[in-house]
């Protein structure tokens, strides 16, 4: 692997899946791939778990770890080519990526979409002045439309857990008080296509995600009738694409509640954390024993350690 910024970069998933399974009973076998190697792990927003399992996986195989809060610490980075440089920015992407490759094998880089101007987000500025400027692999830490890692996450978790061979999973919208990106759940439905599933996905109207991403997808507005014989239920929220950023806090009939999980056919519940209680979801639901949601947060470790190993070794 030689960036891993989408799905669109692994060759084969069963194969990286095999992997990180791998990795979970015996994390440290690789150790000599990562020795003597450095991670730089950038970010523009804030984390928690995708900072502490990428730095855990890195350094289960070997690797030394960088981190460094850009926006926070660094110098204010110049994005647009030929800019004069007498305002606000200090430093140009050119050579802050080609600085940092000097020091790492591998950057991380998270950035959130701004949820203004669409097409900015949707070209994946920030992320791709990276892989233009580095000389080095880029993985991306969730990136403006997409959370690759959280996703391979995913993909392990529903292999886990899933007690029939085509699981029927469903991603829901769910309320939320501020805007959030559409990352998650994009980057959730590619990965989904990729695995053996029945996806269907449940929103509001004005909610719909692309259709270029959901292309071919069942996507229902009536949650009830989605949620029926579920085996997954993967809850998020997103802001609008259609009108771009715009949100829909006091939909609090979407909140995912027993009464709805009822519906499912001992559905487990599955979030990429941080979530809002009672908000998102209830109390009763992520307290429950069909939440699944720690070891979702476990399984990032182990997609993160699959995906730096196969960039480490060239493979996958
Ligand atoms: C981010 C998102 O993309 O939805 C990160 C998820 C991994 N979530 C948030 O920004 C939540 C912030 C909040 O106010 O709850």
């Amino acid at each position: 692997m030689k960036k891993f910024t989408t799905v669109n970069d692994v060759n084969n998933l069963n194969n990286l899946l095999k992997l990180a399974l791998e990795l979970k009973q015996t994390p440290f076998a690789y150790k000599q791939y990562g020795e003597n190697k450095t991670i730089g792990l950038l970010f523009f927003n804030p984390s928690l778990r995708t900072r502490l399992s990428t730095q855990k996986a890195a350094e289960n195989l070997g690797m030394n770890v960088m981190i460094m809060n850009v926006s926070q610490d660094g110098w204010t980075i110049e994005m647009e080519d030929g800019a004069v440089m007498n305002q606000g920015s200090q430093e140009h992407i050119k050579e802050a990526a080609g600085v940092i490759s000097q020091y790492c094998d591998i950057i991380g880089v998270r950035t959130f979409a701004s949820l203004k101007d669409k097409s900015e987000d949707y070209q994946e500025k920030i992320l791709n002045k990276f892989i233009q400027y580095a000389t080095v692999p880029i993985v991306s830490l969730e990136s403006a439309t997409l959370h690759p890692l959280q996703s391979f996450a995913d993909v392990i978790t529903i292999k886990e857990h899933k007690t029939t061979k085509t699981p029927k999973v469903v991603l829901s919208w769910a309320p939320h008080p501020r805007a959030l990106p559409q990352a998650v759940p994009n980057s959730f439905v590619e990965w989904m296509k990729r695995y053996d599933v029945e996806l269907i996905i449940t929103n509001p109207e004005g909610f719909n995600l692309s259709a270029e991403i959901t292309q071919g997808v069942t996507i229902t507005h009536n949650q009830d009738e989605a949620f029926k014989n579920a085996d997954f239920i993967y809850a998020k929220n997103w802001s609008s694409y259609d009108n771009y950023g715009e949100t829909a806090p006091d939909l609090l009939n979407w909140t995912i509640t027993q009464e709805k999980m009822s519906l499912t056919k001992n559905g487990k519940f599955m979030h990429c954390l941080p979530v809002r209680r009672n908000v998102v979801v209830t109390d009763d639901v992520i307290d429950s024993e069909n939440s699944i949601v720690l070891q979702q947060a476990n399984n990032r470790t182990f997609a993160a350690q699959a995906v730096l190993l196969s960039i480490l070794k060239n493979e996958n």
